[in-house]
């Protein structure tokens, strides 16, 4: 066979059209073409070397929300532009040739994309670095809304071409009631301009895709078929259903297989097995793989308990992604006696050692309630625990994990998180990213922080004025897209003000909507803004949440209302988009004008979609919380909007438990305007009655997660933030300075300080 180094890219592909479909790339559909291109991108990625050397990180996770892989791959391999031109001498579109490509949805958000995102980076700076995790059939499930609700569907996203390559290895699994066979499928994963390194999914032999009847529902008891059917959407108060520990156990296992055939097959002596391996444990999702090792390494290799415990706390590392109590892993011992009975003497024996060591009740593995504390096993027997924001490891060291801080300060450290700029800045904006090359040069595609050098062009009208003609254009294409997915039409001359991230009463899209039912009736009263204003939300709420599905209610009611009211339609528009996910992300971030990250501070770990933004020449409109706070040290009071109460303050008003949201409530005329406008005539008119009056009774009688306490603020500082974008000038500039500023935020940035604390891959 001639491969495309030899007879180019064109002669290549329409060997492809032509085996594959007796066609002529003329000829082919663009979903023909894109199976094509495919086929073409996985040879080429399979010539290219295998990163390789003495010591890999493995990265375990329940989730790598890769998003599709085309675009970055084809960029990655640095092949995009020449495929674009033969396609297009060809009468083809490459991005309409992408459309084609399924979204596969292993992921439910933040922790999710930045598993993939790291991924990218590892392979970019040429480190040995693989990820593991399941291959959901159907993923996290695809949103529709009808009468204005949230209803969920599966996504089928896997066809006969895919990314995935059946590596034919198989491993057994036993559970306390059967033993399943497992499939690993491999997806390569290409470094920016450098070789391969592998994402491990594994899956069940027998998963029956069948079982899935209406919607998501599906026959739960039968594991061997069900296991990898679905990701379990983000249940933070809901969590604790015996699949969820099949699931993790089941990856956890093929984990440790895995892992441990590649270090005898590179000759090591599992004695020294933390001078060949990291294995960095995403959340507590994948802990079992602590006690699962020393179970092999107890039982099959002839280890001591102490040799083992011993070892594999010097292979293990810990990140944690959140303060919310309520999201902390803790499962029932007795669950885990049904799923793995073979852990539970092991979790027994870490928590002794552990109850011998330390009599305080809080660090101990096993509570008195007989549950265990997934993150106590990771932070007793790992050797680095980190937060993913300096703010946020503070308070993990000051308050949440200060009890385990006390005992042993040298494990903890603090990994910014960061973004891939392959995928949110070269593959999502290239108009942007070729503006960039133009202006200071293509040093900093490798080097992230080179973008600072647009600093000297913060003056230069030329760079302002294209900075803004991208803008705009990513608008217009935005609007086209939103016109034909949603059917509503976004005016080109108004702020796009966008809040996109997963739904949760602490991340706070209930305060966005008292904004707009407040400027909703400001306009009724006959107060115009002096320019349209465009508000964007995408959001999945986890099905079992009620307050969260009645949150998007709202946002869809208040839609219908205001894109229907001719006095109000020509000053706003409000749109909540269908099926929130990686590929709408990519269309969203670079048309933005303000950014909304509005958690209450001290709830949101990092953040990942306020660097996304930032990158792409959005203002942020937010909190002191998680990243937004080195986002505000970077670019300075001048170049960013920040409101509320800070996290101490916060974290005060729940030790003292003396936030009354009917205080604010009875105080502010203006709160209570927009609280009641929720089950007022005109809203109850469009929306449904159970919905709308909890979510104002939950407003008024708890608001866990404080909305009314920063509601003033908030409109105070977004206000002045939609009077400053009147001041064009002003406003390119801090676009330009957000830009420049975002070098900080390049995951290839984090991946460098993981590997040089805590992986010490040579
Ligand atoms: C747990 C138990 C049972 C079922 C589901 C879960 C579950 C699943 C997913 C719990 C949490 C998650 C996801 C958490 C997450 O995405 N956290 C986000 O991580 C980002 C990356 O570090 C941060 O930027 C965000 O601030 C944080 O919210």
């Amino acid at each position: 066979m001639m491969t495309a180094a030899t007879m180019g890219l064109e002669g290549r592909l329409g060997e492809l059209t032509k085996k594959m479909y007796h066609k002529t790339i003329k000829e082919c559909t663009d979903a023909q073409l894109y199976n094509c291109v495919l086929q073409l991108t996985k040879e080429q990625m399979a010539e290219k070397p295998v990163i390789s050397g003495r010591k890999k990180v493995y990265y375990i996770s329940m989730e790598f929300l890769i998003g599709k892989l085309l675009s970055n791959n084809l960029i990655n391999l640095g092949i995009y532009d020449e495929l674009e031109g033969l396609l297009k001498k060809n009468g083809k579109s490459l991005s309409a040739i992408e459309e084609a490509e399924p979204e596969p949805s292993l992921g439910n958000g933040g922790l999710g994309r930045l598993a993939a995102c790291f991924l990218d980076s590892i392979a970019t700076l040429g480190l040995p670095g693989d990820g593991i995790g399941l291959n959901y059939h159907y993923g996290l499930f695809k949103q529709v809304f009808k009468e204005r609700l949230q209803k969920a569907e599966k996504n089928d996203w896997i066809e006969a071409n895919s990314w995935l390559t059946d590596t034919g290895t198989r491993f057994t699994v036993s559970f306390g009631d059967r033993k399943v066979t497992s499939v690993l499928y491999d997806i390569d994963v290409i470094g920016y301009e450098n070789g391969c390194n592998k994402l491990h999914l594994f899956d069940v032999e027998s998963v029956d895709e069948s079982l899935v009847k209406k919607g998501i529902d599906f026959d739960k008891t039968a594991i061997e078929k069900n296991l990898t059917l679905f990701l379990y959407p983000d249940d933070s108060d809901e969590a604790g259903n015996l699949l969820r520990i099949y699931q993790e156990y089941f990856m956890v296992s093929n984990g440790a297989q895995l892992i441990i055939r590649e270090l005898k097959e590179k000759g090591c002596d599992l004695y020294h097995m933390d001078e060949y391996a990291a294995i960095q444990i995403n959340d507590t999702h994948p802990t079992m793989v602590i006690p699962e090792l020393i179970r092999i390494l107890t039982w099959d290799e002839g280890f001591t308990i102490e040799d083992a415990v011993n070892v594999v706390s010097r292979t293990c590392a810990y990140t944690n992604h959140t303060i919310l109590a309520e999201a902390l892993e803790k499962w029932p011992l007795e669950y885990i006696e049904k799923v793995v009975p073979q852990l539970v003497p092991i979790i027994k024996e870490l928590s002794a050692r552990v109850a011998k060591k330390y009599t305080d009740p809080k660090v101990q593995i096993i509570d008195e309630n007989k549950r265990v504390h997934m993150a106590h096993i990771d932070i007793h027997y790992g050797y680095s625990v980190n937060g993913v924001a300096a703010i946020h490891t503070d308070i993990l060291k000051d308050t949440e994990l200060n009890h385990f801080y006390k005992l042993y300060p040298e494990k903890f450290n603090n990994k910014t998180n960061g973004i891939t700029f392959r995928r949110w800045l070269l593959s999502c904006n290239r108009e942007l990213a070729q503006l960039l090359t133009r202006t200071i040069g293509d040093g900093y595609k490798k080097d992230a922080d080179q973008l600072e050098k647009l600093l000297e062009k913060k003056d230069d009208v030329t760079v302002l004025n294209a900075i803004e003609d991208i803008k705009q254009q990513k608008k217009k294409a935005l609007a086209s897209y939103i016109r034909e997915k949603e059917g509503v039409t976004l005016d080109l001359n108004s702020i796009f003000d966008i809040q996109v991230k997963r739904l949760h009463e602490y991340k706070r899209q209930q305060m966005n909507a008292l904004y707009i039912i407040h400027k909703y009736l400001e306009i009724k009263d006959g107060k115009k803004p002096v320019r349209p204003m465009t508000f964007i939300f995408g959001a999945k709420a986890a099905p079992a949440y009620v307050i969260a599905q009645d949150i998007i209610h709202l946002l869809l009611v208040l839609s219908e209302i205001i894109n229907k009211d001719p006095d109000v339609s020509p000053y706003m528009k409000v749109v909540m988009v269908e099926n929130y996910n990686v590929s709408y992300a990519e269309k969203l971030i670079p048309a933005c004008d303000i950014s909304e990250q509005i958690s209450l501070a001290s709830k949101e770990a990092s953040g990942t979609g306020n660097m996304k933004f930032m990158l792409n020449g959005a203002v942020t409109l937010g909190t002191s919380d998680g990243a937004n706070v080195e986002i505000h040290e970077l670019v300075g009071d001048d170049n960013i909007y920040i409101f509320g109460e800070k996290s101490d303050a916060v974290i005060e008003h729940y030790a003292k438990k003396d936030y009354v949201p009917e205080e604010y409530y009875k105080k502010s005329p203006v709160i209570q305007e927009a609280v009641d406008f929720i089950v007022s005539k005109e809203a109850l008119a469009v929306g449904h009655k159970e919905n709308l009056t909890r979510l104002h009774q939950e407003l008024l009688n708890k608001d866990w997660f404080m909305t009314l306490l920063d509601l003033e603020d908030y409109i105070a500082v977004k206000d002045k933030a939609f009077a400053d974008y009147e001041y064009r000038d002003k406003w390119k500039r801090m676009m330009l300075v957000n830009i420049a500023k975002a070098g900080f935020f390049s995951s290839d940035r984090t991946i460098a300080e993981y590997n040089r604390d805590i992986w010490r891959l040579a």
